[in-house]
């Protein structure tokens, strides 16, 4: 039996802070998983340095769903994002061992490849619509089959999804204290179904078409948007409203077509339970390192399955390559998977990770390498110290604050 002899948090910022948990075990053998929680980061590095490392050691780390248990079940306060992606980084590195130790992939640990590849979509944006429409040829250009879009909203200063020059992210914000942006949700029901026309008028329906609301609008609002855009055939709208109170779906349903995506801030199976069951929703769009990791993540699909709802795994920059990673796996395995968000990371992340997986074609594959097929290097990572960011506030025009 190989114990965990050492479990260590590493906290490093080339170009945004990604929190690493490494565990090592008495064979020699280390594994690697992610516990970012953007904005938040080291809330999640203590949970694992002060509570959870320390009862690691000693533990068999072949038993990943029983340390799953005795960390969800023996810690007596459940779920919650900090705790859910605490328990994220052992169970992800866990399995990092145990390909290590198979010689194998992950994805064959998890019953092999139930696909070619993994579908991902690409982040398109644009200051104006012009900007988004070059934006997204470069996608295409790319080989991308599936594209999200979201355009500055005229007469707002800033809205979220907009890239800031060359950078492939958005956020977190600028400087040490959270940027302000600005919200009116009826000039953005007004100006989306603008530039979705464009975009399939320059570029037909050839490829697959998304846009996520980031939980900004009512009920009501939601079934407006996914009605407006229903000649667009949209593959899905993201997060239409904050999905707390999850009855109101049944409105937006009545209303539209539209396929809808929900989940990259859900945590538990116990938050999707009521979305899926009812059918309420079109993809699950949890993440590996916000939801519990490998173990969690696939009891969801499963769930999932069961009602007819497809997969589209979170993966924004601010999920390290070992949470992108894992989730190819689980891509790559289940059979109702539905599409992977592929943001990118910042330049730089690749001087502290280097990664297997490969994209071509518009598909993607985790690679043949052993584990997760990650390597996280801990004297690199040295080089970039934490910095403190947060996610923007967003208000509305008479300064109240609204969902970002
Ligand atoms: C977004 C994320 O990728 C997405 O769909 O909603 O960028 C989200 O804003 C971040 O993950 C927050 O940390
Ligand atoms: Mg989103």
């Amino acid at each position: 039996m190989a114990t965990i002899v050492a479990a260590e948090v590493f906290v490093t910022c080339p170009g945004r802070n990604y929190v690493t948990l490494k565990l090592t075990t008495s064979d020699g053998v280390t594994g690697i998983g992610d516990a970012t929680l953007n904005g938040r980061e080291l809330s999640v590095a203590s949970y694992l340095s002060d509570h959870v490392c320390p009862v690691l050691i000693g533990q068999d780390a072949d038993r990943i769903e029983h340390i799953w248990q005795y960390l969800y079940k023996g810690a007596y306060w459940r779920r919650g994002p900090v705790t859910m992606t605490a328990i994220a980084a052992v169970d992800v590195a866990l399995w990092d061992i145990k390909g290590k130790v198979a010689g194998l992939p992950v994805y064959q640990l998890l019953g092999g490849a139930a696909r070619d590849g993994v579908t991902v979509y690409g982040h398109a944006s644009g200051d104006t619509v012009p900007q988004l429409l070059d934006d997204v040829q470069r996608f295409l250009d790319r080989g991308f089959r599936a594209v999200r879009a979201q355009a500055a909203v005229p007469g707002l200063e800033r809205v979220y999804g907009m890239r800031k020059g060359d950078g492939v992210t958005y956020e977190p914000a600028d400087g040490a204290l959270p940027s302000e942006e600005d919200w009116d949700t009826g000039a953005y029901l007004d100006f989306v179904p603008t530039y979705m026309a464009a975009v399939r008028e320059r570029f037909g329906y050839g490829f697959q078409l998304l846009h996520d609301a980031h939980h900004r609008l009512s009920p009501i609002e939601a079934g407006r948007l996914g009605k407006s855009l229903e000649p667009y055939r949209m593959f899905w709208i993201e997060d239409p409203t904050p999905a707390e109170d999850q009855e109101t779906f049944r409105l937006i349903r009545q209303h539209t077509t539209t396929p809808l995506a929900v989940g990259e801030i859900f945590n538990s199976i116990w938050d999707c339970q009521y979305l899926i069951t009812n059918r309420l929703i079109d993809y699950i769009r949890t993440s590996v390192s916000h939801a519990g990791g490998i173990s969690h993540l696939r009891k969801i699909f499963s769930l999932a399955e069961l009602y007819g709802v497809r997969t589209g795994s979170h993966g924004a920059g601010d999920l390290s390559p070992a949470s992108f990673a894992a989730a190819l796996h689980v891509d790559l395995s289940v059979p109702n998977f539905g599409m992977q968000e592929y943001m990118e990371h910042l330049p730089g992340y690749e001087e502290v990770f280097t990664t297997s997986w490969r994209f071509e074609d518009g598909l993607m594959h985790p690679g043949e390498q052993p584990g997760i097929g990650v390597e996280f290097d801990e004297k690199a990572a040295a080089r970039f110290p934490y910095e403190r960011r947060y996610l923007p506030v967003n208000r509305l025009r008479d300064g109240s604050v609204h969902d970002w």
